[in-house]
């Protein structure tokens, strides 16, 4: 049984997406007040996309439009066709609610599956879920396309360690599927407890959150699994699954039958040539329930400028380098953590796991601290040359100074959820 449509070429692609893009417009402007304001605001009718470049004439979406006509943002259906709701925290003000419609969660199990068969899965894989399950839409989802894929679903949710372990062995798990934070977490568990010959873990899939290259290396390390894949996904677009990276690592293939994406420059809110990083900007094609027309993300990507040798039909992005709310000022420097745990994943010695705090000093002069794990078998010894090492790299790729400070392994919090790298602390000082 294949979910990925191999035979879908080019041309193909174009046509369904034109087809979708026009559908959603009429779609919204007919059931959705929010959105035929917004379009009649804009001067702009269903009839005027005649082409996919004209959704460039469309306006944007974004997280604040989630706000309004609360609890049912976009809502582009009658109550009695949404058969389910998701939210997600938002970072201010109310939860953004998304509402579904039977087909909804229909393509949305069906693209996800695509997701464990690009990940090289079959029907014989027993898949510990190891993500939250309830309002979020992470557990429900690799729960439903693992269910529509016909492998095995062991539905745990972000139990304790115990619980995993257990099941891990006695289910004889080959498929680990949670945030890099758990991977990681879990990872530790297993060497800890000495699991390693006892499970049969063979892929992770990870997600909701940007992991570094030192951290999948140390979750390898640490499970000797064969292969980690990097799902992408957010609560707007669905959930998880909207895209997963193959086992040849060149991007995340995309399921661009179902949304057109878009990477924007954030500030002239222009579209970049593919190979540039931008914001990516989301529109769907068959979603009924709250479809979205241009919803920035806010997440940082690049659209691959070539299609990828795995022979998969789909185009592929970045893995997610950071988010536009993400990045902080430092002296004047606008800084991405990833552009740390970038610098941070290349120098020998130190762990996966760091920490950025930002201090005001009493000269009102900022100052950024980096704590950082001591790999596990490094010398305290060694600390002061580490130190030294990291700033230095800090000093030479990013341009500015920072203290570091060097820490026992496994002694920063470990989480089942998604880590918080950055604390402020110089609003409050
Ligand atoms: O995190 C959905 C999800 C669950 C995806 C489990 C993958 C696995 P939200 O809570 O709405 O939904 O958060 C969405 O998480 O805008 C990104 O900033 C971030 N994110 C999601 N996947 C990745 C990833 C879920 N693979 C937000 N890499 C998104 C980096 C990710 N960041």
């Amino acid at each position: 049984m294949t979910f990925i449509p191999y035979d879908l070429d080019e041309e193909g692609l174009k046509q369904i997406q034109l087809k979708g893009l026009q559908w959603t417009m009429n779609h919204v402007y007919d059931h959705s007040s929010f959105y035929r304001k917004k379009f009649d605001a804009a001067g702009i009718k269903p009839e005027d996309i005649q082409s996919l470049d004209d959704i460039e004439l469309l306006p944007f979406t974004d997280k604040n439009d989630l706000q309004q006509e609360y609890p049912f943002p976009l809502r582009s259906v009658p109550y009695e066709d949404i058969v389910r709701i998701h939210a997600s925290s938002g970072t201010t003000g109310k939860r953004k609610v998304l509402c579904y419609t039977q087909k909804d969660l229909d393509v949305w199990a069906n693209f996800f599956a695509r997701c464990y068969q690009m990940a090289g899965l079959t029907r014989h894989d027993r898949v510990q879920i190891a993500v939250g399950y309830g309002l979020w839409t992470a557990g429900v989802g690799f729960q439903a396309g693992c269910e529509r894929f016909g492998a095995m679903a062991v539905p745990l949710g972000p139990a304790n360690a115990d619980m995993h372990c257990e099941m891990l062995v006695d289910m004889e798990t080959t498929v680990f599927c949670s945030t890099a934070s758990m991977a990681l977490l879990m990872a530790e568990e297993i060497h800890k407890r000495n699991l390693l010959s006892k499970i049969k873990v063979k892929k992770i899939i990870l997600g909701a959150e940007r992991h570094s290259d030192a951290m999948r290396d140390r979750i390898i390390e640490l499970m000797g699994v064969e292969n980690i894949f990097d799902i992408y996904g957010l609560t707007e677009l669905y959930g998880p699954g909207t895209g997963l990276d193959c086992s040849l690592h060149n991007g995340i293939h995309y399921w661009a039958d179902h949304f057109i994406f878009e990477v924007i420059d954030p500030v002239s809110l222009k579209p970049v040539p593919p190979g540039e990083p931008g914001e990516l900007v989301v529109t769907t094609l068959s979603k009924e329930g709250s479809p979205l027309v241009r919803y920035r993300t806010h997440d940082v990507t690049r659209i691959m400028g070539s299609m990828c040798p795995c022979g998969a039909p789909f185009p592929m992005h970045d893995r997610i380098l950071g988010r536009t709310d993400d990045m902080f000022i430092y002296r004047a420097v606008n800084i991405y953590p990833s552009q740390i745990d970038h610098v941070l994943s290349r120098v020998k010695g130190i762990g996966s796991e760091f920490q950025i705090h930002l201090k005001q000093r009493e000269s009102g002069r900022d100052m950024m601290l980096i704590k950082v794990e001591r790999a596990a078998h490094s010398q305290k010894t060694d600390d002061e040359h580490l130190a030294e090492q990291v700033a230095t790299e800090i000093r030479r790729k990013i341009l500015v100074r920072s203290q570091v400070e060097i820490i026992d392994y496994g002694s920063l919090p470990r989480t089942e959820r998604k880590s918080k790298r950055v604390f402020d602390h110089r609003n409050n000082s």
